[in-house]
């Protein structure tokens, strides 16, 4: 063994990873553990987030010798404006891909594109007359333009605050208002903190952190919502349906082609060229017996809430899906999308294309999705595959487990339908104790960690306390896998639970999305509150994101926090250099916000500390336990 690696089975608690890590070391593949093998141990200044390289006076490195920049920043002023631009770097992508929707919806609504269109009209509507567009007996495209115009201007900064600050209940706001933090434009939250963080500005740590949670909220409240409500506009809004997850969705006599990234612009055209009867018989002449989807990441949780397309894996699944040898072809947006996959691609035939002039990877081949094309570049992708499938070597084809069945499609949509129409249901079981609150797990996987290990233990142990579970992004697949996203596992969860699920015919375990779909549970909780008339930092809610990687998570952390939901991470961002800071972030902001984070590594303790802060906002709100 070579150093700091770990035996494969502490690398992941799955089978099929970890037969697919044994496969790589057979087939000499270097994957993310043996990089972080040779990457560890880590910059500790980097780590601790005591290293300036914002100007070139620096770089500088805090130490007890030098705690001073070459400007005479400290070591508070640093980690802040560090973090702010870890942030910073979170909130642009979430918000650019809200961004990209509005173009997509923009182009439908103005006639220029025939590959796109409005699924679920009364969503639009619905959203349309929410935001103050008047929809009364006009034309429905020309609602459309209006709503494009409407949420194009919260990219901007002309008007004072975002479209959807009336969805935030009013005591909440109040709070926002008084702090200075009320979201004004997504973009200009984003360029601001890049403004405070230039030499020579926002000198002041706490001053910088409360503009992370403005820009944060803009992403949360804005950015994020608009992806998530314009995708259900565009290719509808999710409803229950069955799925299926893990490596064993690949098809070893197909033509295997897998999506990643995060928006449902590209992989929803991928799909339907898929089904081009055209195509399947040039896959069949090819000698396939058909043409196989299947999704990674949170592209992979757009496709599967709406269509029901399989699922392969998360973030540490995407190398190993490659090395089943079992993948022709795997087409990319953008986000979390590991430069290594060209790597791995060509030690197999596998080929990975990009299609994003925002995210080129050197060695991909690039085929540009524009809104007039989508459905010709498409087509062109999936002849790609099918020419690929001519040169894989069938010996070398692994496809180690057989996929296990998930429910998923759980938009709030979808959930007030499973509740008979209102919220009231779920109100009463929670003032009954019958779900003593709810807990959204959200985000990614991390080779520091045993992979899926926290994410799975974490939901596994909340559910059996009679604490419903909402699960987003990388976690989806972890829970999917462990069994959790079924109605029968209600078997699993404590008796309160189990009756309530039992009675709704739902997983005690709920799918509700993607990355940016989040944004689901933060209007669920802003539809509690404001039924209560409470505010959400008043509610037994909690979010954690046991295995983060990314800034973007980071980013949804801090928009659940400034939101006033309690919440875990697994280990610290890097922040651990200023006292100051980190005080903050763990206790500081709960008297700001009502709530702030809390970091534990271990899962079935992370389990009793929310369990604790949901005990106490239960009695809070003068709930029986
Ligand atoms: Fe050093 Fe100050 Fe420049 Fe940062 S901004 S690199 S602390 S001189
Ligand atoms: S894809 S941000 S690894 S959840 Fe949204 Fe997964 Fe985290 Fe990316």
């Amino acid at each position: 063994m070579k150093k700091n690696e770990k035996k494969i089975e502490e690398m992941s608690m799955w089978e099929d990873a970890r037969k697919m890590l044994r496969k790589a070391e057979r087939d000499g593949v270097e994957t993310a553990w043996d990089r972080l093998a040779q990457q560890t141990p880590h910059c500790n200044f980097g780590e601790t987030g005591i290293c300036c390289r914002i100007c070139t006076m620096g770089p500088c490195r805090i130490s007890k010798k030098a705690p001073l920049g070459v400007c005479g920043a400290g070591v508070d002023v640093i980690v802040a404006r560090n973090f702010g631009r870890f942030l910073a770097g979170g909130a642009a992508g979430h918000s650019d891909h809200g961004r990209d929707c509005i173009e997509a919806f923009h182009a439908v609504a103005h006639g220029e594109t025939q590959d796109y269109r409005i699924k679920d009209e009364a969503k639009m509507l619905r959203i349309a007359a929410e935001l103050g567009v008047d929809v009364e007996g006009r034309d429905l495209l020309d609602v459309a333009k209006d709503l494009a115009d409407e949420f194009f201007e919260d990219f901007g900064s002309r008007r004072g605050t975002i479209g959807f600050i009336g969805r935030v209940p009013e005591k909440q706001r109040e709070n926002w208002k008084n702090l200075g933090i009320v979201p004004r434009g997504v973009d200009r939250e984003i360029t601001e903190m890049m403004h405070r963080t230039h030499m020579g500005c926002d000198n002041d740590a706490g001053n910088t952190l409360l503009h992370g949670l403005r820009m944060c909220l803009a992403d949360g409240w804005s950015g994020s919502m608009i992806a998530t409500e314009l995708s259900d506009i565009l290719f509808g809004t999710p409803s229950p349906r069955k799925a299926q997850v893990n490596l064993g969705v690949l098809k070893a006599d197909q033509v295997n082609i897998l999506v990643h990234g995060h928006n449902p612009i590209v992989s929803e055209k991928i799909l339907e060229a898929v089904n081009d009867p055209e195509l399947i018989d040039m896959a069949k002449k090819a000698g396939a017996s058909g043409i196989n989807l299947a999704g990674l990441c949170c592209t992979g949780n757009e496709l599967m809430m709406r269509q029901g397309i399989p699922m392969a894996g998360n973030h540490l699944m995407t190398e190993l899906a490659i090395i089943t040898g079992a993948v022709e072809l795997i087409v990319v947006d953008y986000q979390c999308i590991m430069p290594s996959l060209v790597q791995v691609g060509n030690c197999y035939h596998t080929k990975m294309v990009t299609t994003a002039d925002k995210a080129r990877f050197t060695g991909a081949d690039h085929v540009r999705f524009e809104m007039h094309n989508g459905m010709e570049q498409a087509r062109k992708v999936v002849r790609m595959a099918i020419e690929r499938y001519t040169m894989r070597n069938q010996d070398r084809v692994e496809i180690p487990v057989e996929p296990v069945d998930i429910m998923t499609g759980f938009s709030n949509e979808a959930l007030l339908e499973a509740l008979g129409g209102s919220l009231t249901p779920l109100i009463d079981a929670i003032k009954a104790g019958k779900v003593r609150g709810a807990v959204g797990i959200v985000g990614c996987n991390n080779p520091k960690y045993k992979h899926d290990y926290c994410n799975v233990n974490l939901a596994r142990e909340l559910i059996k306390k009679d604490i419903l579970v909402l699960v987003t992004g990388c976690v989806t697949t972890a829970a999917g896998k462990a069994g959790l996203l079924v109605p029968e596992a209600i078997e699993q969860a404590g008796p309160g639970l189990k009756e309530v699920c039992g009675s709704l015919g739902i997983p005690p375990v709920l799918h509700m999305g993607s990355c940016v779909d989040n944004a689901r549970i933060l209007q669920l909780a802003a539809l509690l509150a404001n039924e209560i008339g409470v505010s959400i930092a008043d509610l037994p809610l909690a979010a954690s994101s046991p295995e983060w990687y990314s800034e973007k998570a980071a980013t949804i952390g801090t928009y659940a926090v400034a939101s006033g939901i309690y919440t875990h991470l697994g280990h610290p961002p890097n922040i651990t250099g200023s006292s100051a800071v980190t005080e903050l972030a763990l206790g500081g902001l709960d008297e700001l916000v009502g709530a702030c984070f809390v970091i534990e590594p271990d899962p079935f303790k992370a389990a009793d500390l929310i369990d604790e802060r949901i005990t106490m906002k239960r009695r809070g709100l003068g709930l029986e336990e």
